[in-house]
């Protein structure tokens, strides 16, 4: 009598599951099942993609942040039929403002889009506030679990990696915007916590190209500092 483990793992030495990604083949052991594996989908809301929010009143162009949104649905659609964990972030802060720290509201009202401040959307980047919704494009389904983050990190002032491990995932997959600043900050944040992180590259965006390209080359140093990068494509043909 073998244990649910011991079948596992000789089906993994048997057959691995692992897809083309950049500098390995992930994940590192080819363990990849949804039983396992969750699809995070970071801050894909109004104020970052949208018009009239954070990203656009802060002066950059938004095609850039908007460019995921096609490859994240695919994604997501072809994740979900396979019975994968599907995950939302949204950041933002509560009405009162008392998450908000006073070096993070300065420095946006610096820039012309004062994080609480009203604009086009809503209050910026508060809770409830038009703009502080996930685009319907890319809406949650019922049940699927959504994480209020009032910080860059997914990890930070969350319960995030709570139900992480009682859900039994190890494995992360890594969309939405920016690349170089709440995907990246997640992905170190769940590299450093024993996590097997994937950069998912054509369902991320940043507000400056080159900072994209940037942060997805960071990954891919010191044979996967923080991981491994790979286009949606080639997971969805993995998990076909
Ligand atoms: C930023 C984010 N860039 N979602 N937030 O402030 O990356």
């Amino acid at each position: 009598m073998t244990t649910l483990d011991e079948q596992v793992a000789s089906a993994l030495v048997a057959s691995p599951r692992t897809i083309a990604s950049e500098p390995y083949a992930w994940p590192y052991d080819g363990d990849l099942r949804p039983e396992n594996t969750a699809l995070i989908v970071i801050d894909m809301q109004t104020d970052f993609c949208g018009k009239g929010g954070y990203v656009d009143c802060m002066g950059y162009d938004i095609s850039l942040t908007r460019a995921p949104i096609e490859p994240i649905r695919a994604l997501m659609a072809g994740m979900r039929a396979k019975g994968y964990t599907i995950i939302h972030t949204r950041e933002g802060h509560r009405p009162d403002l008392s998450d908000l720290p006073a070096n993070k509201r300065w420095r946006s009202q610096r820039i012309g889009a004062g994080i609480g401040d009203q604009g086009p959307a809503g209050k910026i980047l508060v809770r409830g506030e038009p703009g502080w919704e996930i685009i319907p494009e890319l809406a949650p389904l019922p049940g699927e679990t959504i994480i209020d983050k009032p910080g860059k990190g997914s990890f930070c002032a969350t319960d995030l990696e709570m139900i992480l491990r009682l859900k039994g995932i190890r494995n992360i997959v890594l969309t939405g915007i920016t690349t170089d600043v709440c995907v990246h900050t997640t992905m170190r944040e769940a590299n450093d916590r024993g996590f097997e992180c994937l950069l998912v590259e054509d369902c991320c965006g940043a507000t400056k190209h080159a900072n994209h390209l940037a942060a997805v080359d960071m990954v891919k140093m010191q044979g996967g500092v923080f991981g491994a990068v790979a286009k949606s494509t080639d997971l969805l043909e993995a998990i076909r």
